[in-house]
């Protein structure tokens, strides 16, 4: 009997071991970034409660390409998963472009209430209209400006500066409206372009702004906290087409349950990464916000033109 049985088992690991699938994820941050510590985190859970039949490989620190390449990559099904913000998803998904709005979301907590419901949930669907299935989202914190040669606290002090942008028409027309020239350039990219003065700026949360070493080209950090577009963690729609419907529920449930991680993982680093940058000398400081929505508002309208986008943007504003 025992003897039965353990045979069974054996056949078991060898049958669960040729039948492992590894998924692959991309995510362009180094490896102990929050977002690949929490892809990470999602890979255990998944490997767990598939008793191994799937394995998570996570390419971090651009081994991929950069953030457009993976989404594309994602769309063909070349790469399984990616981790990426909403913003560089802009143009492919329209929805995305309404959480990417200037000044939408009010604080943090506004935007956890409305991507942690019903409207975070029917913008992950959308996804799937664009070849890509939607997971979870995980924390960005606030997107501030930071400059090389003078700080910026009005609009006025960005006049003519050569920032860059996240690859999205909203980002360059947020950067147009403040009378800045919007450079699109790759993440890769921004620490050697602001070194050598290709660019004037860019704008980051802290810890983009800190780790990716901006800070040294860049010693001016302005808190406009403009935009708290979140990260998503999305798959490719070829790849989870082709899976059971109880694997598809499996993966989704594990991304889903990486975001308490994710979060915890989030606030320690932004405090940290805020610290060092304070620490290592730059100048922080306290723009008139004000001034800014005013002068990023038009974007609304010209960039949200659909009356179902139009609608989403109300539904945000009127969640409290
Ligand atoms: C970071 C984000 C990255 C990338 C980057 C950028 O905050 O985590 O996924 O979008 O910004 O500005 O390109």
């Amino acid at each position: 009997m025992v003897f039965a049985a353990l045979l069974i088992a054996a056949a078991q690991l060898v049958g669960g071991a040729a039948s492992a699938r590894e998924l692959r994820a991309a995510d362009i941050h180094p490896a102990d970034y929050p977002t690949v510590q929490a892809l990470a985190h999602m890979g255990a859970l998944i490997a767990e409660r598939s008793n191994g039949r799937y394995t998570l490989k996570v390419f971090h620190s651009r081994q991929l390409g950069e953030e457009t390449e993976t989404i594309d990559q994602a769309r063909a099904g070349v790469v399984d998963l990616v981790r990426v913000n909403l913003t560089p998803f802009n143009a492919l998904v329209p929805e995305t472009t309404v959480t990417s709005l200037p000044f939408l979301f009010r604080s943090i907590d506004h935007m956890h209430k409305v991507m942690d419901g019903p409207i975070g949930d029917e913008i992950l669907k959308a996804f799937e209209r664009h070849g890509f299935v939607g997971l979870a989202y995980y924390d960005s914190g606030a997107r501030s400006f930071y400059t090389s040669r003078h700080p910026v606290a009005t609009p006025a002090d960005l006049r003519g500066l050569r920032i860059r942008v996240q690859d999205s028409p909203l980002a360059t027309a947020m950067v147009e409206a403040v009378g800045a020239q919007p450079v699109p350039l790759a993440y890769g990219q921004v620490a050697v372009g602001l070194r050598t003065g290709v660019i004037d700026g860019a704008e980051n949360n802290w810890p983009s702004y800190h780790d990716s070493g901006h800070y040294q080209g860049a010693a001016f950090y302005s808190l406009t906290q403009h935009s708290m577009a979140p990260e998503v963690v999305a798959m490719s729609k070829k790849v989870w087409d082709g899976l059971p419907a109880a694997d598809q529920r499996l993966i989704r449930q594990a991304a889903r349950d990486s975001v308490a991680e994710m979060r915890r993982l989030w606030r320690e680093r932004e405090r940290r990464a805020e610290d060092a940058a304070r620490q290592a000398g730059v100048t922080v400081i306290q723009p008139d916000k004000d001034a800014f929505a005013e002068a990023m508002r038009p974007v609304h309208d010209r960039l949200v033109t659909e009356p179902r986008l139009k609608d989403l943007v109300r539904r945000i504003q009127g969640t409290h």
